[in-house]
């Protein structure tokens, strides 16, 4: 890897972003920058190639070369294409511009991979790195976040109290948003669906709520970046967006949701965010074939 001639740069040039310091401290040119790596499995740091502090993102280049360099970085991602607990770790994975092999998961035949990797629930995602499986999305996106500290944004936020309230609304995302959808998706009785029609609307709209506070003004739950609970609720975006085909419900409204609306074409538009989130077409197309077969989706 050839970073040694970047090691030899002057030190006005350099950011450095410390195993516990978020955002990255710049010192010297305010364009471009270097990124400083603290390896996981060594206790050495490595100087990255330049990134430019306008996107926080193109910090995946200098991602390619740690997988280069470090041989000891290497994760696979065991997911389906839809899943949303497997789309918001990809999409972790995406922000923080971090390389991985991914593995598509055929849920009606699971690999021995998968079975061995998480006998316990035997579900996707699994994260495997060097080696080691990491199973549930919100634990994998913790540990993603806590090992790459210091390589693109983090998405944890750094004050206690605020990665509080992020877990917590990540929490909510899955108990009161995703369990009521899929409720009111395949729901057995009319009655079922109603319900979680009604609590899914009553998520939607605490969720805006969540996202005005949380942005303080600016596009995404995490401010100006991308973070954790945008990843959370990124999972669900083409969900969201196929709703009405799905299931008959409207459930983003400009005059009822306007910040969750301009959220998802902020979020969507993202380049890290575009080349996973489904195609909604292709989403509601096999979404309503796999209910018809009332086979997992
Ligand atoms: N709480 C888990 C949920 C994972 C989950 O439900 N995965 C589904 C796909 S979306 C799955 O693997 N289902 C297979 C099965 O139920 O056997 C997480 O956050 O990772």
């Amino acid at each position: 890897m050839a970073l040694h001639g970047l090691l030899t740069l002057p030190i006005s040039q350099v950011v450095i972003s410390a195993a516990c310091t978020c955002p990255p401290v710049t010192v010297g040119q305010p364009s471009r920058a270097h990124f400083v790596y603290s390896s996981p499995s060594a206790n050495r740091k490595l100087i990255l190639s330049s990134c430019s502090n306008n996107n926080p993102y193109t910090v995946a280049g200098a991602m390619q070369e740690v997988a280069a360099g470090e041989e000891e970085h290497e994760l696979k991602l065991l997911g389906t294409w839809r899943g949303p607990f497997a789309l918001r770790v990809r999409l972790a994975l995406n922000f923080k511009g971090l390389s991985y092999e991914y593995q598509e998961e055929d849920l009606a035949n699971k690999s021995k991979l998968l079975l061995e990797s998480n006998p316990v629930n035997k579900k996707v995602p699994v994260l495997i790195h060097n080696g080691v499986p990491i199973c549930e999305s919100l634990a994998i996106l913790e540990y993603v976040d806590e090992v790459y500290r210091g390589i693109g944004p983090c998405l944890l936020p750094a004050d206690p109290y605020q990665r509080a309230r992020a877990r917590f609304w990540a929490a909510y995302i899955d108990n009161k948003l995703v369990a009521p959808w899929w409720k009111m998706f395949v729901g057995k009785t009319n009655k079922e669906k109603d319900e979680g029609r009604k609590q899914t609307l009553a998520a939607v709209e605490m969720l805006e709520g969540a996202l005005g506070e949380c942005s303080k003004g600016k596009t995404f739950f995490g401010g100006d970046n991308v973070g954790y609970i945008d990843v959370v609720l990124g999972g669900m975006v083409a969900w969201m967006l196929g709703t009405k085909a799905l299931c008959g419900v409207e459930l983003l409204h400009a005059t009822k949701t306007p910040l969750l609306l301009g959220w998802m074409e902020s979020f969507g538009g993202l380049e890290p965010a575009k080349v996973v989130l489904p195609e909604v077409d292709r989403l509601v197309e096999f979404a309503k074939m796999k209910r018809a077969q009332r086979t997992l989706i």
